[in-house]
């Protein structure tokens, strides 16, 4: 690899498969399927196909929040898509052209309808069920700017921070510097707006909250990138208050394990098709060698 410092771009770029760090291998600089594969489709209204990253995550935990809620039409299947090249596969890419997890096809009405961008999902099942989503004007619209708050922020530190800080081949000072600075920020800004306000909207928790958790609380805890020391996580009290009052939740505590494919088994459920799976088809009741469909 060229040294950062001595790197002049060519006129144009070209595609140099060799580089690109650890997620070389699925980074491609075009769209479209690899190959056919057609998805899986269980017997529920909502069918997800998704991998418990932050991204996956708030899609499980908004489904649980809502059949902890009582509605029984939120039922789903969630079918695990590995993305070692799963999200390149025919049929997933018909449901998201853009091959990222989380999707769904909502397969409720008389036609099925396909969501992906898991802020448009999350949308779509707070309308859907008249959950989660503040209907006075004032609270629906600073429900909605965390939400897109988050779906802004998210990249900066997934794709910029994360990707410098843990997955790319070399350290570079600069990268890493200019991301780490941009999410303390984010960091602060969510802070002082916990400290004015128990939830991202007001006093209710919504979508906004569904949607920056898995990724703001996963770094406050220091579960992601192994950042927590370097970001001094700790400092931003009312995110680690937020956290934990969230992490205490018992449809998150389900939604977090459906898709996971890592950490201990009992907090993996590769596939989710039914309520009673969380008692018996964790890792630790079902053993090593788990059926899943992976895509
Ligand atoms: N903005 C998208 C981002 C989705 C996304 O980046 N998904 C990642 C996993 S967290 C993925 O599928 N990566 C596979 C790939 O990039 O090929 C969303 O919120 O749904």
């Amino acid at each position: 690899m060229t040294d950062p410092s001595t790197y002049t771009p060519p006129a144009v770029w070209t595609w140099n498969k060799a580089s690109g760090g650890q997620f070389a291998s699925i980074n491609r600089p075009i769209a479209g399927p690899t190959h056919d594969k057609e998805l899986p489709v269980g017997r529920h209204p909502l069918q997800l196909y998704s991998l418990a990253t932050p991204n996956g995550t708030k899609v499980t935990v908004m489904l649980e929040e809502l059949l902890a809620a009582g509605h029984s039409g939120a039922e789903y299947d969630a079918w695990l898509i590995k993305i070692d090249g799963n999200q390149f596969g025919s049929g997933f890419v018909a449901v998201n052209p853009n091959s990222k997890i989380p999707a769904l096809m909502d397969r409720s009405g008389p036609t099925p309808i396909r969501v992906f961008e898991s802020g448009a999902i999350l949308l779509h099942l707070a309308e859907k069920f008249g959950a989660f989503l503040p209907t006075d004007p004032r609270t629906r619209a600073e429900c909605l700017s965390w939400l897109f708050w988050q779906m802004g922020s998210a990249p900066y530190l997934g794709g910029g921070f994360g990707h410098f800080y843990a997955y790319a081949p070399t350290k570079i000072e600069y990268a890493i510097d200019r991301f780490a600075m941009e999410v303390k920020r984010q960091l602060d800004v969510l802070d002082r707006r916990l400290a004015e306000s128990t939830y991202l909207a007001g006093d209710d928790y919504t979508i906004a909250d569904i949607a920056v958790w898995p990724w703001y609380g996963g770094l406050a805890k220091g579960l992601l990138y192994g950042a927590g020391e370097f970001l001094s996580v700790q400092d931003y009290k009312n995110v680690q208050c937020w956290t934990d009052a969230i992490a205490a939740r018992p449809a998150v505590q389900r939604g977090r394990k459906v898709n996971r494919t890592w950490g201990e088994p009992e907090s993996q459920l590769h596939e989710r098709h039914d309520a009673s799976d969380f008692d018996t088809r964790t890792q630790d009741k079902i053993g090593g060698d788990a059926k899943a469909t992976g895509g």
